[in-house]
């Protein structure tokens, strides 16, 4: 963990191994995805089983097993305790209220009397999920994608998630069930996302796939992008707290080491302007790390990529926010609604002390899929927007040809396209 002043003369070099961190591509990682992306094309259903049946040692006999069936969901919906699912499915519903003020409509323009101009939103007709197995597969990551989906009128819900060893989370099977996921496979890894995007004889080609994973999902994503949409690809996460001297250590400690536990990779950075707060905060990282069951995980994130950063006035701590552009900011003061205007940077703005992150991680409504690694700087969360594709639309009447065929005539000719102009101006001569 780093204990830095903001205004020490290295704090650039001492910094920047935080900021880069997870930056590194592997060739080795890409040309594997790219073998198998290859053999998913050529050889299907038959590739995706070896596939599956080799990575996650499941013995299954024909491609047939790689669908998990109704029966198999409804067991763990029954396996999942009431109460679980109640929380499960009170999130579900915050979760797509919230989505719902998300949606556009079609809208037509009616500001010209003789041309009318719009844009026809319309669903993706079919979309991937990927979730993840083993200590990174959430019901609530489960949630996060496809509650959006179901919510811009996407028409079939496909999910993928890899099975090692055949377990599965009877939790994430539950809520796909509860957000309304129409189908799903025991299939992970760069194998799962070619299979979703060009379709074997089991699993149907999507139109864009969302959800995080590890690096060969993310390569696998980038490499299929254009084939079909993807979602941002997902770095290591990031929580940063600004902190004024009000507030509770403890809590704060907490807030930092729920995002450490993620992931060795998580950064979790306090900065305040409260010297004695930051070294508090410090002494309770240490003491709540002890009880973590995931303290190994939190240990290794809070050691390498751990900072605490004392700033002169909360408007450079603002500031320096905006540099990193973290996917999570607590703004743990006083007066958040009045540090808001100073931020331009973030995925998703948590407000005083009452506002824990892991709120917006389960139930407060808005996604919990955010931009990464600073890349908040030009993205924003995973949204209904993400599964809705717009069409312009464009209707001239003969006065509006009239009135503006020669311009569109002028400008053909700046550019040598001589039919672009005859297009026009056969049907202004053919109306006279
Ligand atoms: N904080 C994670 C999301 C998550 N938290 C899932 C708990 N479960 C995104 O950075
Ligand atoms: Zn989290």
């Amino acid at each position: 963990m780093l204990f830095l002043d903001i205004n020490d003369t290295d704090f650039d070099t001492r910094f920047a191994a935080i900021l880069t961190r997870g930056e590194e591509t592997s060739l080795q990682v890409t040309e594997v995805v790219q073998g198998i992306i290859k053999d998913i094309r050529s050889s299907g259903d038959d590739a995706l089983l070896e596939y599956t049946n080799r990575f996650d040692r499941l013995g299954l006999a024909d491609a047939a097993g790689l669908e998990i069936s109704s029966a198999e969901i409804e067991a763990a919906m029954a396996a999942v305790p009431a109460d679980d699912l109640a929380a499960l499915q009170l999130a579900v519903e915050r979760v797509a209220r919230f989505h719902e003020k998300q949606k556009q409509q079609t809208w037509l323009s009616t500001e010209e009397s003789d041309i009318l101009l719009g844009q026809k939103v319309t669903p993706l007709n079919r979309v991937g999920i990927y979730v993840p197995g083993g200590k990174a597969s959430y019901p609530s990551s489960v949630i996060m994608n496809a509650v959006p989906a179901k919510v811009a009128g996407v028409k079939e819900i496909i999910m993928v998630c890899p099975t090692p060893g055949n377990e599965i989370n009877p939790a994430v099977l539950a809520a796909a069930k509860l957000a309304g996921v129409d189908r799903i496979f025991r299939v992970g890894g760069a194998q799962a996302v070619a299979a979703l995007a060009y379709g074997t004889a089991s699993i149907p080609k999507v139109d864009k796939i969302t959800g995080p994973g590890n690096i060969y999902v993310a390569t696998a994503k980038q490499l299929v992008f254009g084939q079909v949409g993807i979602d941002m690809i997902a770095g290591p996460s990031e929580i940063l707290v600004i902190n004024d001297g009000s507030g509770n250590p403890a809590h704060i400690a907490a807030d930092l080491l729920s995002q450490a536990e993620h992931d060795e990779l998580a950064s979790s950075i306090l900065i305040t302007t409260d010297r004695g707060f930051g070294e508090k905060v410090v002494a309770e990282v240490e003491r709540q790390l002890a009880l973590l069951s995931r303290e190994s995980i939190a240990r290794a994130s809070w050691d390498k990529f751990g900072a605490v950063i004392v700033a002169g006035s909360i408007e450079e701590a603002a500031a320096f926010s905006n540099r990193i552009a973290p996917e999570h900011l607590e703004l743990a003061v006083a007066d958040p609604f009045g540090l808001l205007p100073l931020i331009d940077n973030a995925g998703a703005i948590f407000m005083g002390h009452w506002t824990p992150e892991a709120a917006g991680d389960y139930l407060a409504g808005p996604n919990h899929t955010l931009p990464t690694g600073g890349t908040a700087r030009f993205f924003s969360p995973l949204s209904v927007d993400d599964f809705v594709k717009k069409s312009s639309i464009i209707s001239f009447s003969e006065q509006g040809l009239k009135r503006l065929g020669s311009r569109i005539v002028q400008i053909a000719g700046l550019e040598g396209l001589e039919a672009h102009a005859r297009s026009v101006s056969l049907r202004l001569e053919d109306g006279k």
